[in-house]
């Protein structure tokens, strides 16, 4: 395949409802997109950095930077390029895993679009439709909680997962837990709030039978995660700290986690995203789909993702409607709990031109 050149398009996409994590309130979801031009096909990848650093140290103007200056022109190097050399092309520049896995995501769906071959097919999808689950953010009060989080479960949605930060811990795990049951699926994510000195806190979850605590502390802590997996009974799950298949290898061998979320923006593609699901499932080490407030296109990739074997917990792979009033592509509708994976080649949609430039605030074509 060879690239005529790199579109990067910035979008500001308002959220349905403000997000509130430990690190922050989202009111919009900035995006850049990036779209591949070659010969014989088009193809997109959406770059899930945050527009500050928060969530990890990427940030939006940042792979901006960094696409332009330093990821697109390393790919003139190559003749013929396909996905797999996008990332050895890349390797020289350290760190960026966002910005990289955008354009090797991008690359990726013009050369399956251009074989004519769905991204669930080539990863391995061995199902047509995925579980969803959903995050909630924190809130003002315990009754405005209760009253998202019901109206999530009346949705179908079959897992529910609370963002937590000490002081909003304990009691809106069992807020929820009262009034939803103990069969519902529960879960929490601190986003690194929380230090070992708060173990015994978070050892007051243990009888609430949640499902996972989400990385509790530092993303660099693999040693705390794993003193205190043996403090709590509530299994570990790490994001911010898996950010490739062998991270993830560590992780598991240091007991610092027993089921890992799989972001692929945050582990720099679907190849490398493909490449932790099999170590994890060579582990026994169950693995699920999270989400970074994608819009469509994102999420059609992570569906299909999502649709592989070892993904045996329910995703953050959310509705459209959950997180726009009117996506860029298609909006994916929830059914029974379940959305779709996409069937047609590549990421298997594309956006709608007029809900695109409805959404764009710039555009800038870098030419190979
Ligand atoms: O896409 O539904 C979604 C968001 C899921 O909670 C979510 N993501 O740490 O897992 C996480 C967060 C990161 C993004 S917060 C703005
Ligand atoms: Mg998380």
């Amino acid at each position: 395949m060879n690239l005529n050149g790199v579109e990067l398009r910035r979008v500001r996409m308002p959220l349905v409802a403000p997000f509130r994590t430990s690190f922050g309130t989202q009111t919009a979801r900035d995006l850049i997109l990036v779209r591949v031009v070659t010969a014989d096909a088009e193809g997109w990848g959406e770059c899930v950095a945050m527009a500050d650093p928060l969530y990890s140290s990427e940030y939006l103007d940042g792979c901006a930077d960094v696409l332009r200056r330093f990821l697109v022109p390393a790919l003139a190097c190559c003749d013929r390029l396909d996905a797999p050399a996008v990332a050895p092309a890349l390797a020289a520049f350290r760190g960026h895993p966002m910005a990289k896995a955008a354009l090797e995501t991008a690359v990726l769906d013009a050369e399956l679009r251009s074989r004519g071959v769905p991204l669930a097919r080539e990863l391995g999808a061995t199902r047509d439709r995925v579980p969803c689950g959903v995050s909630v953010g924190i809130m003002d009060s315990l009754e405005a909680l209760l009253e998202a989080v019901n109206a999530y479960v009346e949705a179908g949605y079959v897992r529910v997962k609370l963002k937590i930060e000490p002081g909003w811990d304990v009691e809106p795990v069992r807020a929820v837990r009262e009034r939803f049951g103990d069969d519902l699926l529960l879960q929490v994510d601190a986003n690194t709030a929380y230090t070992l000195r708060d173990a015994q806190r978070l050892a007051q979850l243990d009888p609430f039978g949640l499902l996972l605590i989400e990385q509790p502390l530092e993303e660099e802590d693999l040693l705390g995660h794993a003193h205190l997996a043996k403090l709590i009974k509530t299994p570990i799950c790490l994001d911010e700290s898996i950010t490739s298949a062998r991270s993830a290898a560590q992780a598991i061998s240091l007991g610092a986690c027993q089921i890992v979320n799989i972001k692929p923006g945050r582990v720099g593609g679907y190849l490398e995203a493909r490449r932790i699901h099999d170590v994890c499932t060579a582990h026994g080490v169950p693995v699920w789909c999270g989400g970074m407030l994608e819009s469509g296109l994102g999420r059609a990739a992570n569906l299909a993702l999502a649709a592989l074997p070892g993904f045996t917990l329910p995703g953050d792979t959310s509705a459209s409607d959950r997180y726009y009033q009117a996506d860029i592509t298609e909006p994916f509708v929830l059914t029974d709990g379940y959305l779709p994976v996409p069937t047609g080649p590549g990421i298997g949609i594309e956006p709608k031109p007029d809900a695109l430039n409805a959404v764009t605030v710039s555009t800038e074509w870098l030419p190979l």
